[in-house]
């Protein structure tokens, strides 16, 4: 076998040159006998792929020599387990970090083929919902780029998350088909193959003289199976594995009943196995709550638990060393199943006891929480989980009574803390909270922001805080440069270049040499024009997509993100409504002219956040008809919002809104993608948005409306949201015409529930913060209106938010979490 031979004595295949003539040989060879097509007939797609494959083959030698280097030098392997990877495109992603832009341009070009053409047909990765997913995508790239061996572990979902179409300005879902046209980026590993359980029963073992041991049969199995995909970080220093798991049927036909002339039943196990990795769970911020998503958990969570003790054993001779080995950093509590599996894999498997396996268990998980919202947190019915994991739910138990007796014997913790701190939740129906699961079975606990990490622990996490003070911790979220700035706005990045040299390409940070530009008028002035060109570039896309024209030179106020309640799209539309009604009656003022885009998707079962969308598209119609506004007010939803329609509205945004009630947005990310492109922030004192204000300065960012603190308090208080409402004759008069149905005539009803929602009891503060927020915006229009001041604050925005890239969040993991 060839693992017995020395690598050094085989015979090698030739570098891989950079050379366009090559390559575009290379292009056409692949063309030919990969995808068996003559030059004549190809079409875009197939040079698409063919471009790929020669791509890929450049990134491969790295592949191998980073894998056998983390082999060799005994180095920690850092695992990150993520139900959701939001990965976007990947090609302009690996063509930019291998350093061969130009020439890949110039090889196709020299065939006829434009680059930016067959990269607009590569179909977005969308196996995630947002924040969280995205986040995944860019700690990959950040962890190849800061050179650390690690794994992403996710299932490759035959569909991503739906495809959003406007009917009527209402939210229709279709399927998203991002494999029809294969997939040249990954490599099917029918080796590396799992079985996974569900169901049955625990058969016990001795008990009087010889200790307990537990054996799971499952009544149900099918088989993961692994697909790899390369990452491969900035200048091609490191590229690290994303392996997703599909689900297998292991009979993939039931012959017999095939035979017996049952054809349908005779697929029946397929189909049930194929099912589970069929689509991405499409709720961003409430649990999905059935049993195909538990399934979901558990499928991926025990293919890769399995894969990682496998590679461990591998190399070395037990499991003692695995926490200083191995690091499995949890993505939400999604994966947290993980941590049963890893004790029963290690019990029940081979054959440790439960003390040491628990120790070493603890030693080697990680959790990072991202949201506080109490409908968010997930928890299963016991029932459920007996059913489906018996074995586990033995395990919930085992875990529980120690950390109980340990909280009640030695810490005389009451018994109301206890409830609290308990893996079951007895209020009600009995289930298990994954939350606490994820901590009690993890040595560090993260939030993504300081103000979520602080909330962490004085709210959710308050009395197991108490247990453990030494858990939480903060690593404030980040973005990759690389996609966010270089890729998506090379306008800007050959701008910087220009000014400060190539020192921020490499460090992020190095972008405050920016700042002292931001007094230069000749460079403010090209700054502009950057952006302009950018806001040109979505123009038209608009103009394309929607038939829509805007002017480029209006102020571009942009929203993208889920919608949802807490992210408050709601109070921008009110504020529009407010700020359409002002230019009416106001004519004679100088009002700034305003596009107001927004874009984003709905949870498909979230009601309010449809009928969001529908408003806005309503109010749309009826502003952009009515010649009263003169164009000086312009309301585009763009739909299907995802990465890579990002890419477009990023570096064309002047104001990025961030908006969301305080205390309620864990950290954000679009926030800091939004500054580092040259756009001023309109926000709350939210998630990651204290942490911008500290970075860029308090003249350089508008903040309005409540702090946590006073949210909280409002709420615990009671607010009277009908008096605040009744003092501003602004709010009321929009509200009204909303509710009374001025932007739905054809049902006049339709938003009236969702304005009482404002009246009655204001939850998410829109009339609270109303006053607060239109005054910002009047700040805005007038900081506009100075040219001058406008671009200075643009450029130190760009100039100071390179803390915020995510080489900078990951560095932070290794050293205080990982130790890699
Ligand atoms: C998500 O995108 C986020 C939190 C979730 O909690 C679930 C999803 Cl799908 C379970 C977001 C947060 O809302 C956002 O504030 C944060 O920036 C992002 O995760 C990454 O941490």
């Amino acid at each position: 076998m060839i693992n017995n031979l020395n690598a050094a004595d085989l015979p090698r295949p030739a570098p891989r040159s950079s050379n366009p003539e090559i390559m575009a040989a290379e292009i056409i060879e692949r063309l030919t006998y990969r995808i068996g097509k003559d030059v004549k007939v190809a079409k875009p797609h197939d040079w698409l792929t063919a471009t790929i494959l020669v791509v890929r083959d450049r990134i491969i030698d790295k592949w191998m020599a980073s894998t056998r280097k983390a082999y060799a030098d005994n180095s920690k392997r850092v695992y990150y387990l993520s139900l959701e990877f939001l990965i976007g495109r990947l090609m302009r992603d690996a063509i930019s970090n291998i350093g061969l832009m130009q020439e890949i341009r110039d090889a196709l070009s020299s065939l006829g083929v434009d680059l930016d053409v067959i990269a607009g047909l590569e179909p977005d990765a969308a196996l995630g919902n947002g924040g969280l997913g995205r986040l995944a995508a860019c700690f990959m790239e950040s962890m190849a780029t800061v050179d650390i061996p690690a794994y992403g572990y996710g299932i490759r979902y035959v569909h991503g998350l739906f495809r959003q179409q406007m009917a009527d300005g209402w939210q229709v879902e279709l399927p998203e088909t991002w494999l029809a046209h294969g997939n040249p980026w990954e490599f099917e590993r029918r080796e590396s193959s799992y079985e996974v359980g569900f169901g049955g029963s625990v058969e016990t073992i001795g008990g009087y003289e010889e200790p307990q041991r537990f054996v799971w049969k499952p009544a149900e199995r099918v088989i993961a199976m692994a697909y790899d995909t390369p990452v491969v970080g900035w200048r091609g220093t490191r590229v690290n594995t994303l392996r997703l798991w599909s689900a297998q049927p292991i009979d993939p036909i039931l012959l017999a009943a095939f035979n017996a002339g049952d054809h349908i039943g005779a697929l029946k196990e397929s189909n049930k196995a194929e099912s589970l990795t069929r689509v991405l769970y499409p709720a961003d911020a409430t649990p999905a709550g059935q049993e195909l998503r538990l399934r979901q958990e558990f499928f991926f969570s025990s293919a890769s638990l399995q894969d990682i003790l496998r590679r461990h054993l591998q190399q070395y001779p037990d499991f003692t060393s695995l926490p200083d080995k191995v690091s499995i950093q949890l993505n939400d509590t999604h994966p947290a199943i993980s941590i049963c599996e890893m004790m029963r894999l290690l019990c029940d498997v081979h054959g440790l006891e439960f003390d040491e396996a628990w120790t070493i268990t603890r030693g080697t998980f990680s959790y990072t929480n991202h949201t506080l919202l109490p409908e968010a947190l997930e928890s299963w019915p016991v029932p459920l989980l007996e059913r489906l994991l018996p074995r586990h739910m033995q395990i919930v138990y085992a875990i529980n009574a120690n950390t109980l007796v340990y909280a009640r014997k030695e810490k005389k913790m009451p018994d109301q803390q206890i409830r609290s701190i308990s893996l079951i939740d007895e209020n009600g129906e009995r289930r298990v909270r994954m939350g606490n699961l994820a901590f009690i079975g993890s040595h560090s606990i993260n939030g993504v922001s300081a103000l979520h990490t602080e909330l962490m622990k004085e709210t959710v996490f308050a009395d197991l805080h108490s247990l453990y003070p030494d858990r939480i911790n903060n690593k404030t979220n980040g973005i990759t440069p690389r996609r966010w700035l270089m890729q998506c706005n090379p306008g800007l990045t050959g701008l910087i270049r220009e000014a400060i040299g190539d020192d921020f390409l490499d460090d992020a940070e190095k972008l405050t040499a920016l700042d002292r530009f931001a007094d230069d008028a000749g460079f403010r002035a090209k700054f502009a024009e950057v952006k302009r060109l950018n806001k040109v570039r979505l123009a038209n896309t608009v103009a394309q997509r929607m038939g829509i024209r805007v002017d480029p030179s209006a102020m571009f106020d942009i929203q993208i993100k889920r919608i949802h309640e807490y992210k408050r799209q709601l109070l921008n539309l009110v504020e529009t409504v407010a700020l359409y009604d002002q230019i009416r009656s106001h004519p004679e003022l100088d009002w700034v002219p305003r596009v107001k885009f927004f874009a984003g998707k709905a949870a498909p079962s979230y009601h309010n956040a449809k009928l969001i969308i529908k408003l806005a598209n309503d109010i749309a119609r009826v502003i952009n008809n009515d010649p009263a506004v003169r164009g000086l007010l312009k309301v585009v939803f763009i739909p299907n919002y995802n990465v890579s329609l990002a890419e477009i509205m990023v570096p064309a945004a002047d104001l990025s809104e961030q908006i969301s009630t305080a205390g309620m947005e864990a950290s954000g990310t679009g926030n800091m993608k939004f500054a580092l492109n040259g756009a001023l922030t309109i926000g709350t004192l939210d998630g990651a948005n204290v942490e911008m204000l500290e970075h860029v300065g308090d003249e350089n960012i508008v903040i309005f409306g409540m702090t946590a603190d006073e949210v909280a308090k409002a709420r615990a208080e009671g607010h009277n949201p009908r008096a605040i409402i009744e003092q501003s004759a602004e709010l009321s008069q929009a509200l009204s015409s909303i509710a009374s149905g001025v932007f739905s005539p054809d049902d006049r009803s339709r938003f009236s529930a969702l304005i009482d929602g404002i009246y009655n009891s204001d939850w998410f503060m829109v009339a609270a913060d109303f006053d607060a927020y239109a005054n910002a915006q009047r700040e805005v229009d007038a900081i506009w209106s100075d040219p001058d001041s406008w671009y200075a604050k643009t450029v130190r925005n760009t100039a100071r938010m390179g803390w915020f890239s995510s080489d900078r969040t990951i560095r932070q993991y290794a050293a205080d979490i990982w130790r890699a």
